[in-house]
Protein backbone atom coordinates (compact mmCIF):
# COMPACT_ATOMS: atom_id res chain seq x y z
CA UNK A 1 0.00 0.00 0.00
CA UNK A 2 1.39 3.56 -1.10
CA UNK A 3 1.94 5.84 1.79
CA UNK A 4 -0.31 9.19 0.70
CA UNK A 5 2.14 11.40 1.67
CA UNK A 6 4.49 9.92 -1.09
CA UNK A 7 1.59 9.42 -3.98
CA UNK A 8 0.77 13.40 -3.79
CA UNK A 9 4.81 14.17 -3.70
CA UNK A 10 4.76 12.30 -6.94
CA UNK A 11 1.23 14.09 -8.88
CA UNK A 12 3.59 17.30 -7.67
CA UNK A 13 6.41 15.54 -9.38
CA UNK A 14 4.95 14.75 -13.01
CA UNK A 15 2.40 18.27 -12.60
CA UNK A 16 3.88 20.05 -16.14
CA UNK A 17 5.68 23.71 -15.47
CA UNK A 18 4.61 25.49 -17.97
CA UNK A 19 0.41 26.58 -18.85
CA UNK A 20 -1.06 25.91 -21.41
CA UNK A 21 -2.83 28.79 -23.20
CA UNK A 22 -4.39 29.26 -26.67
CA UNK A 23 -2.49 32.06 -29.39
CA UNK A 24 -3.04 35.62 -28.73
CA UNK A 25 -4.93 38.07 -31.29
CA UNK A 26 -1.51 39.19 -32.12
CA UNK A 27 0.08 35.94 -33.35
CA UNK A 28 -3.30 34.89 -35.36
CA UNK A 29 -2.49 37.96 -36.94
CA UNK A 30 0.66 37.03 -38.21
CA UNK A 31 0.17 33.52 -39.07
CA UNK A 32 -2.43 34.96 -41.32
CA UNK A 33 -0.45 37.90 -42.88
CA UNK A 34 2.18 34.94 -44.04
CA UNK A 35 -0.72 33.07 -45.62
CA UNK A 36 -2.05 35.47 -47.52
CA UNK A 37 1.70 35.98 -48.51
CA UNK A 38 2.09 32.59 -49.52
CA UNK A 39 -1.19 32.24 -51.56
CA UNK A 40 -0.69 35.59 -53.22
CA UNK A 41 2.87 34.33 -54.36
CA UNK A 42 1.22 30.91 -55.99
CA UNK A 43 -2.15 32.66 -57.32
CA UNK A 44 -0.13 35.38 -59.99
CA UNK A 45 1.88 32.80 -61.27
CA UNK A 46 -0.61 30.49 -61.83
CA UNK A 47 -2.76 33.28 -64.02
CA UNK A 48 0.17 34.56 -65.85
CA UNK A 49 0.61 30.55 -66.65
CA UNK A 50 -2.94 30.53 -67.77
CA UNK A 51 -2.27 33.44 -69.96
CA UNK A 52 1.02 31.96 -71.37
CA UNK A 53 -1.20 28.91 -72.36
CA UNK A 54 -3.67 30.95 -74.10
CA UNK A 55 -1.22 32.63 -75.92
CA UNK A 56 0.37 29.51 -77.13
CA UNK A 57 -2.43 27.82 -77.90
CA UNK A 58 -3.90 30.38 -79.92
CA UNK A 59 -0.88 30.84 -81.84
CA UNK A 60 -0.86 27.41 -83.05
CA UNK A 61 -4.49 27.45 -84.12
CA UNK A 62 -3.91 30.52 -86.00
CA UNK A 63 -0.71 28.26 -87.34
CA UNK A 64 -2.94 25.55 -87.83
CA UNK A 65 -5.73 27.62 -89.90
CA UNK A 66 -3.18 29.10 -92.47
CA UNK A 67 -2.39 25.50 -93.23
CA UNK A 68 -6.14 25.14 -93.74
CA UNK A 69 -6.10 28.00 -96.20
CA UNK A 70 -3.49 26.70 -98.18
CA UNK A 71 -5.63 23.69 -98.24
CA UNK A 72 -8.41 25.53 -99.39
CA UNK A 73 -6.18 27.05 -101.87
CA UNK A 74 -5.59 23.83 -103.35
CA UNK A 75 -8.99 22.43 -103.55
CA UNK A 76 -11.40 25.13 -104.61
CA UNK A 77 -11.52 26.57 -107.89
CA UNK A 78 -12.65 29.95 -109.18
CA UNK A 79 -14.66 29.97 -112.52
CA UNK A 80 -11.87 30.34 -114.77
CA UNK A 81 -10.25 27.13 -113.00
CA UNK A 82 -7.45 29.00 -111.11
CA UNK A 83 -7.53 28.80 -107.35
CA UNK A 84 -9.08 31.27 -104.37
CA UNK A 85 -9.24 31.80 -100.89
CA UNK A 86 -12.51 32.23 -99.30
CA UNK A 87 -14.26 35.13 -98.28
CA UNK A 88 -14.72 36.55 -94.28
CA UNK A 89 -17.81 35.44 -92.63
CA UNK A 90 -20.00 38.56 -91.67
CA UNK A 91 -22.76 36.89 -90.28
CA UNK A 92 -21.15 34.60 -87.85
CA UNK A 93 -22.61 31.17 -88.77
CA UNK A 94 -19.02 30.32 -89.85
CA UNK A 95 -19.66 30.31 -93.74
CA UNK A 96 -18.16 32.85 -96.17
CA UNK A 97 -20.57 35.65 -97.25
CA UNK A 98 -20.54 36.29 -100.96
CA UNK A 99 -22.21 38.88 -103.17
CA UNK A 100 -21.95 37.33 -106.41
CA UNK A 101 -18.59 36.36 -106.98
CA UNK A 102 -17.17 38.73 -104.80
CA UNK A 103 -16.40 39.13 -101.08
CA UNK A 104 -19.02 41.29 -99.13
CA UNK A 105 -16.87 42.76 -97.06
CA UNK A 106 -13.19 41.88 -97.07
CA UNK A 107 -13.07 41.54 -93.58
CA UNK A 108 -14.97 39.55 -90.69
CA UNK A 109 -14.72 36.72 -89.06
CA UNK A 110 -12.99 33.61 -89.87
CA UNK A 111 -15.12 31.50 -92.29
CA UNK A 112 -14.70 28.45 -89.30
CA UNK A 113 -17.01 25.94 -90.82
CA UNK A 114 -15.66 26.13 -94.41
CA UNK A 115 -12.09 25.60 -93.06
CA UNK A 116 -13.25 23.12 -89.98
CA UNK A 117 -11.83 25.13 -87.52
CA UNK A 118 -10.80 27.85 -85.51
CA UNK A 119 -14.32 28.97 -84.29
CA UNK A 120 -12.62 30.79 -81.67
CA UNK A 121 -9.06 31.82 -79.88
CA UNK A 122 -8.66 30.57 -76.44
CA UNK A 123 -10.43 33.51 -74.69
CA UNK A 124 -13.33 32.85 -76.81
CA UNK A 125 -13.32 35.03 -79.34
CA UNK A 126 -13.94 34.36 -82.91
CA UNK A 127 -10.53 34.85 -84.93
CA UNK A 128 -10.72 37.43 -87.02
CA UNK A 129 -9.86 37.43 -91.30
CA UNK A 130 -9.01 39.72 -93.62
CA UNK A 131 -8.14 38.58 -97.47
CA UNK A 132 -7.09 40.47 -100.68
CA UNK A 133 -9.80 41.45 -103.45
CA UNK A 134 -7.78 39.76 -105.83
CA UNK A 135 -7.16 36.43 -103.79
CA UNK A 136 -11.10 35.32 -103.08
CA UNK A 137 -12.86 36.32 -106.60
CA UNK A 138 -14.47 33.46 -107.64
CA UNK A 139 -15.06 34.71 -111.11
CA UNK A 140 -11.20 34.99 -111.54
CA UNK A 141 -8.61 33.11 -109.26
CA UNK A 142 -5.28 34.43 -108.81
CA UNK A 143 -2.13 33.62 -111.13
CA UNK A 144 1.40 33.24 -110.16
CA UNK A 145 1.68 37.33 -110.47
CA UNK A 146 -1.26 38.13 -108.56
CA UNK A 147 -0.15 40.43 -105.61
CA UNK A 148 -2.06 40.93 -102.33
CA UNK A 149 -2.89 44.09 -101.14
CA UNK A 150 -2.17 43.72 -97.00
CA UNK A 151 0.84 45.00 -95.03
CA UNK A 152 2.11 43.55 -91.67
CA UNK A 153 3.98 46.16 -90.16
CA UNK A 154 5.97 46.76 -86.29
CA UNK A 155 3.13 49.88 -85.32
CA UNK A 156 0.13 51.76 -86.36
CA UNK A 157 1.97 54.27 -88.49
CA UNK A 158 3.59 51.43 -90.60
CA UNK A 159 7.02 53.07 -90.80
CA UNK A 160 8.30 49.43 -90.90
CA UNK A 161 6.93 46.65 -93.08
CA UNK A 162 7.84 42.97 -91.89
CA UNK A 163 5.53 41.75 -95.03
CA UNK A 164 3.89 43.47 -97.97
CA UNK A 165 1.70 42.01 -100.80
CA UNK A 166 0.28 39.51 -98.33
CA UNK A 167 -2.86 38.28 -99.70
CA UNK A 168 -4.94 37.15 -95.98
CA UNK A 169 -4.05 37.88 -92.60
CA UNK A 170 -5.84 36.11 -89.11
CA UNK A 171 -6.08 37.23 -85.72
CA UNK A 172 -6.66 37.14 -82.40
CA UNK A 173 -6.99 39.92 -80.26
CA UNK A 174 -5.83 38.47 -77.24
CA UNK A 175 -7.30 38.09 -74.14
CA UNK A 176 -8.26 41.64 -73.88
CA UNK A 177 -9.84 41.16 -77.41
CA UNK A 178 -13.53 42.84 -76.57
CA UNK A 179 -12.43 45.38 -74.64
CA UNK A 180 -11.79 48.88 -76.24
CA UNK A 181 -8.46 49.40 -77.23
CA UNK A 182 -6.05 50.79 -74.85
CA UNK A 183 -3.41 52.07 -77.62
CA UNK A 184 -3.20 52.62 -81.22
CA UNK A 185 -1.57 49.49 -82.99
CA UNK A 186 -4.63 47.81 -80.79
CA UNK A 187 -7.01 50.12 -82.02
CA UNK A 188 -5.46 49.52 -85.81
CA UNK A 189 -6.11 45.57 -85.68
CA UNK A 190 -9.33 45.63 -84.22
CA UNK A 191 -11.11 48.50 -86.31
CA UNK A 192 -13.10 47.31 -89.64
CA UNK A 193 -12.29 49.65 -92.13
CA UNK A 194 -12.16 48.43 -96.01
CA UNK A 195 -9.84 51.32 -96.83
CA UNK A 196 -7.06 50.46 -93.87
CA UNK A 197 -4.93 47.53 -95.24
CA UNK A 198 -2.52 47.43 -92.32
CA UNK A 199 -2.08 45.28 -89.62
CA UNK A 200 0.06 45.21 -86.70
CA UNK A 201 2.43 42.33 -84.64
CA UNK A 202 4.80 43.13 -82.43
CA UNK A 203 5.46 41.65 -79.13
CA UNK A 204 2.71 41.56 -76.17
CA UNK A 205 3.82 44.48 -73.92
CA UNK A 206 3.08 46.30 -70.98
CA UNK A 207 0.99 49.14 -72.80
CA UNK A 208 -1.69 46.10 -72.95
CA UNK A 209 -0.99 45.12 -77.01
CA UNK A 210 -1.58 41.31 -76.81
CA UNK A 211 -2.94 40.66 -80.27
CA UNK A 212 -1.49 37.72 -81.96
CA UNK A 213 -1.55 37.90 -85.54
CA UNK A 214 -0.52 35.47 -88.56
CA UNK A 215 -0.53 36.19 -92.45
CA UNK A 216 -0.26 34.00 -95.73
CA UNK A 217 2.61 35.04 -97.26
CA UNK A 218 2.07 35.26 -101.14
CA UNK A 219 5.67 33.12 -102.02
CA UNK A 220 4.52 30.36 -99.77
CA UNK A 221 0.98 30.11 -100.76
CA UNK A 222 2.05 30.01 -104.82
CA UNK A 223 4.48 27.94 -104.17
CA UNK A 224 2.07 25.05 -102.94
CA UNK A 225 -0.01 25.41 -105.40
CA UNK A 226 3.01 25.26 -107.65
CA UNK A 227 4.14 22.06 -106.67
CA UNK A 228 0.90 20.98 -106.65
CA UNK A 229 0.37 21.71 -110.08
CA UNK A 230 -2.68 24.12 -109.10
CA UNK A 231 -0.37 26.59 -110.63
CA UNK A 232 0.29 28.09 -113.30
CA1 LIG B 1 -21.60 33.61 -93.06
CA1 LIG C 1 -5.77 42.86 -77.95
Amino acid sequence: MKHPSLAANTAVLLAPTFRRRGFTLTEMAVVLVILALLIGGMVVPLTVQQDIRNASETQKLLSDVTEALYGYALTHSALDGRPHLPCPDTDGDGRENRSGTACVSPEGDLPWAELGLGRQDSWGNPLRYRVSDLFANRAAGFTLTTDGDLRICTDSTCNAVIADKVPAVILSLGKNGSATPGNADEAKNKTIAVADKDFVQRSPAPDGFDDIVAWLPRGILVNRLLLAGRLP
